[in-house]
């Protein structure tokens, strides 16, 4: 082989080896693409160099020298495509790690809604009553004197009057103190059967540690022909059961509503001790949850409805009261302050 084949191979090992060493120097994508341009840049390129060399080589050495030439083409195309692949992974990498999420760290709580617990106990009740073929009925908060007191056998003078602390709005018109005027609707708009429960804010001017001036009531009113007393604690006993337990004892002592005659109020067995006397119940080892009594006839009468035809019975429960029982609740207020440490315990 000549010496100046032998000279120009060499200079092929030369170029491989600088741009090896050049390649390792380059710490970016632009410093490659600048070896790359030093390479095989259509005028300075150091390949094309090379190529000028081939004319002053011996004709039978051509052949060899430029394969040789060609294979290194190929293997400078590889080392610079490496290196510019390897900068662009490290680069990526390098992105990634910044953005890095940490995804052993504890994830931020989602706290799940439910219904507030006054709520849950007013669509239970609802419930109770409803799947007994009772219909649900609302009516305003904002109501007339007549149907929240008169028609319900509660006069002007009548000295029941003053158990309900009003808030007056206007002459003749009262916030609701109780939900029975969505009853006296009922019976004045739809005629006997009726049997409805009426679930709902009211409101007494009243304030304290055991009363809130707005508070909760579900109402209920059967009126049919024939229906008794019995109907009424028979009722009374499957809801009282329904809602604390099966084995929930109820006894009714007499009472006195303007609205009904007689009256009663149902107790329950304290849900606290099971009747053998607590704080909760006072000792007594019963807890009173509503009060109930067959319709007064006037109130039939100033609805419509002949009493003579026609009987019923009525009751009304605080839900506030049935919600303390059911949760261990001792004061109202928590109900109403909408604390979430509170809330979230139900
Ligand atoms: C209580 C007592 C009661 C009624 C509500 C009623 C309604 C009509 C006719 C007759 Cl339209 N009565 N409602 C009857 C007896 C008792 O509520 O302690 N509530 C918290």
């Amino acid at each position: 082989m000549s010496q100046e084949t032998k000279a120009a191979l060499a200079s092929l090992d030369e170029l491989r080896d600088w741009t090896r060493k050049s390649l390792a120097g380059a710490s970016d994508p632009a410093a490659v693409a600048n070896i790359k341009a030093a390479l095989f840049g259509r005028k300075a390129g150091k390949v094309n160099d090379l190529m000028k060399l081939l004319a002053s080589l011996p004709n039978e050495e051509k052949k060899t020298f430029g394969q040789a030439v060609n294979t290194l083409k190929d293997e400078l195309t590889a080392m610079i495509d490496a290196a510019a692949g390897a900068l662009d992974a490290a680069a990526r990498d390098a992105a990634l790690r910044s953005r890095a999420v940490d995804i052993t760290l504890p994830g931020r709580r989602m706290h799940d809604g439910h219904p507030h617990p006054l709520t849950d106990t007013l669509e239970t009740l609802t419930g109770i009553f409803s799947r007994m073929g009772f219909h649900v009925r609302t009516g305003p908060h904002i109501e007339f004197e007549k149907y929240n007191f008169d028609l319900l056998n509660i006069a002007a003078d009548h000295p029941a009057r003053d158990m309900h602390d009003t808030f007056w709005m206007w002459d003749g018109v009262v916030l609701r103190t109780h939900t029975s005027p969505v009853q006296i609707r009922a019976m004045l708009k739809e005629k006997p059967p009726l049997r409805i429960i009426a679930p709902g804010a009211v409101f007494r001017c009243d304030h304290d540690a055991t009363h809130s001036p707005m508070f909760h009531q579900v109402e209920g009113l059967l009126v049919d022909r024939h229906v008794t007393f019995a109907d009424l604690k028979g009722t009374l006993g499957v809801f009282a059961r329904e809602c604390f337990g099966a084995a929930t004892a109820v006894r009714f002592r007499a009472s006195y509503f303007p609205f009904t005659e007689p009256s009663a109020e149902m107790d329950i067995q304290c849900v606290n001790c099971g009747g053998r006397g607590c704080n909760v119940c006072k000792q007594t080892g019963w807890l009173e949850i509503l009060g109930c009594g067959m319709v007064h006839p006037n109130v039939l009468r100033s609805c419509d409805i002949d009493p003579d035809r026609y009987t019923g019975f009525a009751f009304g429960m605080g839900v506030e009261r049935i919600t303390m029982l059911r949760f261990g609740v001792n004061d109202l207020r928590l109900f109403f302050d909408n604390d979430l440490r509170m809330l979230r315990q139900f």
